[in-house]
């Protein structure tokens, strides 16, 4: 049916049929508006650079077939593609570096609202790293940590990336530099790769290719460090039972929704709520509920236990529930459309970052150094606009699923260490040996509105699970999963194959929570998908395996953002293969598509490939891990 082919979501479906009965235009009508695409832009062989430019290669005519400074589709595309990891490594590495400058000045005792909520994590970090633990103080070693976080991105000596060489095993070092791919500076490496795709610079789509490699292990990097330390600010996630999907929003409460990524502001926002739900009765409502959209919502689920109200296609859909109060946000995957769609409510869209505002939209410059006071002012923007509530507008799809979060890395091992107290990782292993499970899956990424909405996630999920493949999530991938009821155990009754179930079952006997586990493990946002490569770079060292040797597979079944881009090839130069469930724009040279889909695989043991059908792509990926079991065994 059309809502088939807009979202598989049904409270995104009603929402939609709402718009259109009020005449909004939203994001899948725009969508819709931008077809038929541009063939040129499309396959990537269109190249802005310079601004002699747009050129576009026309092989047929005499002179086209390259742009006016001679480069090749090779070299265009070459330097297209790389410049997405460019984008999506800053943003990524901005975020960890905003956390880091927070925990030195937490040491520093410059911060009155943060501290560090976890010790321990701060203790294993440190130890990591090679910072000295011994005899000191938790202020010293904190500061010594977060420095090494910030040195990270300025250091002007050659030594490599700290949480790189302290979270990859040998063999895969060895790979990075024997490719010459391991870098030693962030900034450094971001700044170089955009002189080394200026006009009438490198020309060599291999050596591009290793730039931009070398960039998206720099977004490693500074996700890496990022999950470490806002750990260490505010916790490392332990299993907790919420909901997802927009019947998460509350008709008698305050609704606030945190959208955006960074837990600086979102986690003072859920703190300053707890404390406010007398100014929300006072204004008529029963109470403050906070629901989380993207990447932000996915930290304040691991660690806090808020549910989730959408993910990225349907974010506006929020405030066409007539029911959100304020939307406050922070950097990365926000919509400029959210708020001319506010304006038909009474919904406050309140920006918060310098680097992060749209025109119209109120502006609260978030200042840590009064961290809650600035998240209270937010909270009280909605309890005003929550009296101008139109309750004739509001009508909230009543369309939930229970959701099992929470699976920090350690959470995940604190559950296998129930049937495996002595090495717990061996349980997964153990699993695969037996040819219970076909090995492990990480779901990451977006949604993209070239498909229907949540389409491709669910239906790869579902296909893995029958194929008895262990799945862990993030980002926006891992949202889609809560609301479709795959974050729960009745997802494992539903979907999961013989040989999954009986892994779970042995779990659940085990695990001692008071829900059964889910068949989706969600492991947090975007940025923590550096705790998925933790666990397959585990794996590998339990298996005496180098990573392109575990069966492991990456998946970004509806792909969008710059780092999505970023992420999927930090994957491949890590030895992992990665499916792209959208064609993205490499396909315009035959030469950079070979590059990434084929002799990648020679080079790092991981690599692309692009399938936008769902279930061929599950089948694709299952005979991937297949293939790695039957080479482990010979
Ligand atoms: O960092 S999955 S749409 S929200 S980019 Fe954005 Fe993509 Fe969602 Fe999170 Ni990640
Ligand atoms: Fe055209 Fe070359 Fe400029 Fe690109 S860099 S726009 S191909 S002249």
């Amino acid at each position: 049916s059309e809502k088939e082919k807009r979202t598989v979501d049904v409270a995104a479906a009603q929402m939609l049929d709402k718009a259109q009965e009020i005449g909004f235009l939203t994001t899948f009508d725009r969508a819709k508006a931008q077809e038929p695409r541009c063939t040129f832009g499309n396959t990537g062989i269109c190249c802005r650079i310079c601004i002699q430019g747009p050129c576009r290669i026309l092989p047929k005519k005499p002179g086209g077939n390259k742009g006016i400074c001679g480069a090749a589709d090779y070299t265009i595309v070459a330097r297209n593609t790389v410049r997405y990891i460019a984008g999506g490594a800053s943003a990524h590495s901005d975020h960890g570096r905003h956390i880091a400058e927070t925990l030195l000045h937490v040491a520093e005792g410059k911060l009155k609202d943060y501290q560090v909520t976890d010790p321990d994590k701060l203790m294993r970090v440190a130890k990591k790293i090679g910072v000295e633990t011994e005899g000191r103080s938790v202020d010293d070693i904190t500061k010594d940590v977060a420095n090494a976080a910030l040195d990270e991105f300025g250091r002007m000596h050659e030594q490599d990336l700290t949480w790189i060489t302290s979270n990859c095993i040998d063999s895969r070092l060895a790979v990075l530099h024997n490719t010459t791919i391991m870098p030693t500076n962030i900034n450094l490496s971001i700044a170089q790769l955009l002189h080394q795709t200026h006009v009438g610079n490198d020309a060599d789509p291999v050596n591009i290719i290793f730039g931009g490699l070398k960039t998206a292990l720099c977004d490693y990097d500074g996700m890496a460090l990022a999950t470490d330390l806002s750990d260490i600010l505010f916790g490392t996630g332990v299993p907790v039972v919420t909901e997802a999907n927009l019947g998460a929003i509350k008709a008698d409460k305050v609704n606030i929704a945190v959208h955006g990524h960074n837990p600086l502001l979102s986690q003072m926002v859920v703190k300053a709520a707890r404390e406010m739900n007398d100014e929300a009765k006072a204004a008529g409502a029963s109470g403050i509920n906070i629901v989380g959209i993207c990447c932000t919502g996915n930290e304040v689920l691991t660690r806090e236990g808020v549910a989730i109200a959408t993910n990225f296609a349907t974010q506006e859909l929020a405030i066409l529930t007539g029911a959100m109060d304020a939307m406050v946000v922070d950097v990365q995957c926000i919509m400029p459309s959210l708020r001319s769609l506010a304006e038909c409510y009474h919904t406050k869209i309140v920006t918060t970052m310098p680097i992060m505002k749209i025109p119209g939209s109120y502006h609260l410059a978030f200042d840590e150094h009064h961290a809650i006071d600035s998240a209270k002012e937010i909270i009280r923007l909605a309890i005003d606009a929550y009296k101008n509530r139109d309750a004739a507008k509001v009508s909230i799809p009543d369309v939930k699923s229970t959701v099992v979060a929470g699976f920090t890395l350690e959470s995940l091992l604190n559950i296998f260490k129930k049937v495996n107290p002595d090495n717990p990782i061996r349980v997964l292993i153990d699993a695969i040996e037996a040819g219970e499970i076909k090995g492990v899956a990480l779901f990451a990424g977006c949604n993209n509105l070239k498909g229907p909405h949540d389409y491709n996630h669910l239906t790869v999920a579902q296909e893995l699970a029958k194929n008895d493949v262990f799945m862990v999530a993030t980002g926006c991938a891992a949202q889609c999963f809560g609301k479709e009821g795959l974050l729960n155990g009745e997802g494992v009754q539903k979907y999961a194959g013989e040989g999954l179930k009986k892994l779970f079952a042995r779990l659940n006997e085990k695990a001692g929570l008071t829900t059964e586990l889910p068949l989706v493990f969600h492991m947090g946002s975007c940025v923590d998908n550096s705790r998925a490569q933790e666990l397959v770079t585990l794996m590998a060292k339990e298996m005496g395996l180098d990573n392109a040797e575990v069966p492991y597979v990456a998946t970004a079944p509806e792909a969008m953002s710059e780092k999505a881009i970023a992420i999927g090839s930090w994957n491949v130069a890590l030895g992992n293969p990665v499916h792209v469930g959208v064609v993205p724009p490499i396909v315009g040279s035959t030469l950079v598509n070979d590059i990434v889909t084929k002799i990648a695989e020679d080079v790092f043991g991981g690599f692309f490939f692009w399938e936008t059908d769902p279930v061929k792509a599950a089948g694709k990926m299952v005979e991937i891990l297949e293939e790695r079991n039957w080479k482990n065994r010979i």
